[in-house]
């Protein structure tokens, strides 16, 4: 059976846990990563030298790295369904899934782990980060004017990695105005029940 590493509260192991649920994919689920303190241990750092989580383990198959994990789950399962068989229309959604990890991820820890510092910066360098945060949002809103998920009518894999970013900013004490299609999007979210269980509901 597919296991997965990973403590529940991290956001690249509620990428996996979401699409497994969307997916309709039986796992194991064993807790690794901070507060568990086991992932630096030997045995997992044979799995994943990086010592992060999540990583799985599928029929003695490997692999670590959200996105990849997404991307290997929905063509495996979800052929068809979040995953299209057409080669432009997956290059289309990978691009948005290796978007959400080079350009809003950055940004979004830069503006959250500031606003959790306990010596927060200015509000002028505040300000720059949101800014910065906002300019991705916007090539994003952008996107969701066009249909209601990421890549097109209904929820594909284009959407995933997105889960945990679009949540936790949604509880970050800021001002978000503007952006009615990324909150729409996310409302839409969030009346998924795999959604709500794996990603709402944990924060
Ligand atoms: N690029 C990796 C990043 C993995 C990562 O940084 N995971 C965090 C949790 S979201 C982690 O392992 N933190 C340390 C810990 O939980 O001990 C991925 O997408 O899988």
């Amino acid at each position: 059976m597919l296991k997965i590493l990973g403590r529940k509260t991290s956001g690249n192991t509620q990428k996996v846990l979401w699409c497994c649920d969307e997916l309709g994919l039986a796992y194991e689920r064993e807790d690794y990563g901070r507060g568990f303190g086991n992932n630096h241990e030997p045995a997992y750092l044979a799995l994943n030298p990086n010592g992060r989580v999540p990583t799985i383990v599928d029929d003695g198959f490997v692999l670590w790295e959200s996105n990849a994990i997404v991307r290997y789950l929905c063509a495996r399962h979800g052929m068809g369904t979040l995953c299209p068989p057409e080669l432009q229309r997956r290059a289309d959604m990978e691009r948005w899934m290796d978007w959400q990890q080079t350009t809003l991820r950055p940004r979004f820890h830069a503006l959250r782990d500031a606003l959790q510092n306990s010596n927060p910066p200015s509000d002028a360098a505040l300000d720059i980060l949101k800014q910065a945060l906002d300019d991705a949002w916007e090539i994003l809103d952008a996107q969701l004017a066009k249909h209601p998920f990421i890549a097109g009518a209904s929820l594909t894999m284009a959407d995933i990695p997105f889960c945990y970013i679009v949540n936790r900013w949604h509880r970050l004490p800021i001002e978000r105005g503007g952006l009615t299609h990324v909150k729409a999007w996310y409302d839409r979210l969030c009346e998924r029940p795999a959604f709500r269980r794996n990603v709402y509901e944990v924060g």
